[in-house]
């Protein structure tokens, strides 16, 4: 069995708040892989092996960020999802999955930390209990680690411009496209269902929302994934095996 942690349930529809958690819970799902899941709340950094989640266990076997994890899986389970891309294709999902996951990241945390709605304050499990002091202080580290990057120095106006570009981006590869990379779903598809419907569902002000909402190929292409692959425990409460 995989046991897949994560922070837990929070904001209403969410499983997790983490992008890089629904990933992993998305390729399981389009693999047909069975999994249950763990959540650890705030206690994560006394378990997980490279001190962020997701991580995995598989019959006593850890393993530890999401790409990792998708490796292993493949190599477990075989090529469920990638098997039959050309060189081609693989290349494009790579620079994809990079551009979502080490751009629109940034973004992300930049919206959910700068948002007037405090999104992650009384986040059931992650901070919901610290004291204001306490709280502060992860923000204003945060704080400090989006302009370290980069992406805390913009702008709103240079925000909301860097936002869309991407997002029309993804708008344009996929085109009339069900998948990104044709007809059927693949490994850079659960990276980019789990970022894009994270940031649809977003209950914070945020640009990158309004950008995404606004393509109908985007708003058809979660709604897709979502009916095909989590109708059925949607935020994986039935599989839960211990709260946070
Ligand atoms: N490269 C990692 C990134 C994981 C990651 O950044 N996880 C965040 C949540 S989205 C985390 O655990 N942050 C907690 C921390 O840094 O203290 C992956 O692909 O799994």
């Amino acid at each position: 069995m995989i046991t897949l942690f994560r922070f837990g349930p929070a904001w209403e529809t969410f499983g997790c708040i983490s992008q890089f958690v629904l990933k992993v819970e998305t390729y399981l799902r389009m693999a047909g892989i069975d999994f249950e899941t763990k959540s650890l709340g705030v206690t994560f950094s006394e378990t997980a092996p490279k001190g962020k989640l997701p991580y995995i266990d598989h019959d006593g076997t850890t393993v530890a960020d999401s790409s990792i994890i998708v490796a292993y899986l493949e190599d477990q389970f075989g090529m469920r999802l990638d098997g039959s891309l050309d060189a081609v294709d693989r290349a494009r999902g790579h620079v994809i999955q990079r551009m979502v996951e080490e751009h629109i990241w940034w973004l992300m945390a930049r919206e959910r930390w700068w948002a007037p709605e405090n999104p992650y304050w009384h986040t059931p499990g992650l901070l919901q209990g610290v004291d204001q002091a306490s709280y502060e202080a992860v923000r204003d580290e945060n704080h400090r680690k989006c302009q370290e990057h980069g992406v805390g120095a913009f702008t709103d106006e240079e925000f909301g411009d860097r936002g869309r570009q991407d997002i029309d981006a993804l708008a344009t590869l996929l085109g009339d496209s069900p998948y990104l990379l044709g007809d059927q779903p693949t490994s850079v598809d659960a990276t980019t269902y789990a970022f894009l419907w994270q940031i649809m569902n977003a209950p914070y002000t945020s640009q990158l929302k309004e950008a995404s909402l606004g393509h109908a190929n985007l708003v058809g292409y979660i709604d897709r994934i979502h009916e095909r692959f989590f109708t059925d425990d949607p935020r994986s409460l039935e599989r839960e095996v211990s709260s946070a």
